[in-house]
């Protein structure tokens, strides 16, 4: 049962670490007290609301209550005279773990071709679907050693989102990022149980279910040429069914210079993680190595093939219509694939692409910019032609630089996190935005160790756990008030009432691209938890992904 809670005091859902900042954002109040109360009712702190600034999105103000001097483990509420009391949330050491294990354990419920069994999936047990062992060369993809109609075998990998397709750029930095969230914390890492059925292999979990994935984008290279498939995919979207129940043909679709430079990126990160477990995988970091120098030498001669599904689908049947994925500047992806190849060979060639010296503006990553995760590596793993060079301190300091400029001025805002600071643009997905910042935070923290990076981090985490305008914890089944109906055909197909759990919802976002009317479209507000509301409310793994590493970052660092 959902443990009761007034929706106009806006928290972290799950709670806080005792030595943290604790906020709670009230939006019905006037200035006056707050109190603190166990769960006998009892009033443990009292302290003042203070008057917000303005929201720069809806423009009124709201009212904080700031209890970090309260440091007392234990389960408690907020409360306010007029307003009511807060949902439940607590204060111990390691408060997020579940949430961070659970964000990773959503990839398990997200495998293709092998049933859920109910020792790892619990009531989410289901049958396999899509063994994707004959999959068909699409005529987008043909090639004379190729032909279209050619079958191949791809099975494995998640499924993207709520759809059952399979797309190779967006596998590309979610498992970029998951395997950075090894690399990065490899002794936390190896202690997380995931309950999946590799755990009691020698190889740690997290690794366990990144090759699920990897060893599916192993198949999508043709390995004829070293070409890499965009996507594998029906024609059409499926209906809102079980994926055993999801038969459609599937199909391989066209080669593309994205796709490819994302797959050579992702091998050569693998490769080197892998290196280091060779009696449990022998060969593979190997394989690994070849598949991406081979992606490289298709893209170096194919450096501007564009994924356009319109003109594609003038030009060949049958027509596809599932998600694009279609990016039209590798600049990015060219950096960040000789980026990795470069910490992984130490090759000059590499070196060379990546592009540094030049005044390029970094972003926060997606999908479709992925220039900074080149960069992340570099910074952390440089290799010997930059580790003394000018170029490695200008790149760390414009690291920071940009990481101060994402935090000016964010604790000051009308929630006080560093994601409802303008000018935030709330898109498509706007929770993996807030989820990206956390990870460029916990970077800059790592290179400067300047907690600020990381308290900025934490205040993201709470805008995803509950402290936004929406006033819901995004991640299914964490949180008192969190999506009940994200657009994910398992949630909606199971007949159990609860969605599978660990899931970031997309967040809010006023485009109303699937027709489904939200009552507010204010950008911080515009969310509605419904399962027709794509843009708003589907599942995605390029968003667990970062908050699966923000979340698990942060409590492998939060005693520090
Ligand atoms: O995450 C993608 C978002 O950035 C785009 O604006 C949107 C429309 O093209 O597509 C999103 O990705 C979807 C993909 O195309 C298909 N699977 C579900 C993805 C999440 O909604």
């Amino acid at each position: 049962t959902v443990p009761a809670g007034n929706t106009n005091i806006k928290l972290n859902q799950i709670g806080f670490y005792p030595a943290a900042t604790k906020i709670a954002v009230i939006t019905n109040a006037k200035v006056g007290k707050f109190y603190i109360q166990n769960s006998s009712k009892k009033t443990v702190f009292t302290g003042e609301l203070k008057q917000s600034a303005q929201s720069a999105f809806s423009g009124k103000y709201t009212y904080i209550a700031n209890f970090t001097s309260f440091n007392k483990p234990g389960k408690y509420t907020v409360s306010i005279l007029g307003t009511g009391s807060s949902y439940p949330f607590e204060i111990k050491e390691s408060v997020y773990k579940n949430v961070a294990d659970a964000a990773i354990k959503a990839f398990y419920f997200q495998r293709a071709s092998i049933p859920l069994d109910e020792k790892y999936a619990g009531k989410w047990h289901r049958a396999e679907g899509h063994p994707d062992d004959k999959v068909l060369v699409h005529a987008s993809a043909a090639t004379d050693k190729r032909p279209a109609g050619t079958v191949i075998s791809s099975p494995r990998g998640w499924y993207d989102a709520g759809d059952y397709n399979k797309y190779i750029v967006n596998s590309g930095i979610t498992t970029a990022t998951l395997l950075s969230l090894y690399e990065d914390f490899p002794e936390y890492m190896k202690t997380v149980q995931l309950n999946i059925p590799e755990s009691n292999n020698r190889i740690p979990d997290v690794l366990d279910e990144i090759l699920w994935n990897l060893r599916w984008m192993l198949t999508m290279q043709d390995p004829n040429d070293g070409g890499v498939y965009h996507k594998l995919t029906n024609a059409n979207f499926d209906g809102m069914v079980m994926p055993d129940k999801a038969g459609a043909t599937r199909y391989v679709v066209q080669k593309g210079t994205a796709a490819t430079l994302d797959f050579a990126a992702v091998m050569a990160q693998a490769s080197r993680i892998f290196k280091k477990f060779p009696d449990q995988l022998p060969g593979l970091a190997d394989s690994c190595l070849d598949a991406a120098e081979l992606a490289w030498q298709w893209a170096s001669k194919n450096p501007n093939v564009v994924y356009e599904q319109d003109a594609m689908n003038k030009q060949f049947s049958p027509k596809i219509t599932t998600g694009g994925y279609g990016d039209r500047y590798f600049s990015d992806e060219l950096s960040w694939a000789a980026a990795e190849l470069y910490v992984t060979t130490g090759e000059d060639e590499y070196f060379n692409n990546i592009g540094l010296g030049k005044n390029i503006g970094v972003q926060v990553p997606s999908w479709a910019q992925v220039r900074l995760l080149g960069f992340y590596t570099l910074t952390q793993h440089p290799g010997i032609q930059i580790a003394n060079h000018p170029e490695l301190k200008q790149l760390k300091e414009n690291l920071l630089d940009f990481a101060d400029s994402i935090i000016e001025g964010a604790d000051s805002n009308a929630y006080q996190t560093v994601m409802t600071k303008a000018p935030a643009k709330f898109k498509w997905g706007s929770n993996s935005d807030a989820a990206n910042q956390g990870i460029l935070l916990i970077k800059a923290y790592q290179l400067s160790h300047n907690k600020k990076y990381l308290n900025s981090a934490l205040s993201n985490l709470d805008y995803i756990l509950g402290r936004n305008a929406a006033g819901y914890s995004y991640v299914t089944g964490y949180g008192s008030k969190s999506p009940m109906h994200p657009h994910h055909r398992p949630s909606v197909a199971d007949g159990i009432v609860e969605p599978v759990p660990g899931l970031l919802s997309g967040g809010a976002n006023a485009g109303m691209q699937d027709g489904v009317k939200l009552a507010s479209i204010v950008p911080d507000e515009a969310f509605i938890d419904d399962d027709r509301s794509y843009a708003t409310n589907e599942i995605a793994i390029n968003w667990n992904a970062p908050i699966a590493y923000l979340a698990n970052a942060i409590e492998a660092l939060q005693r520090e």
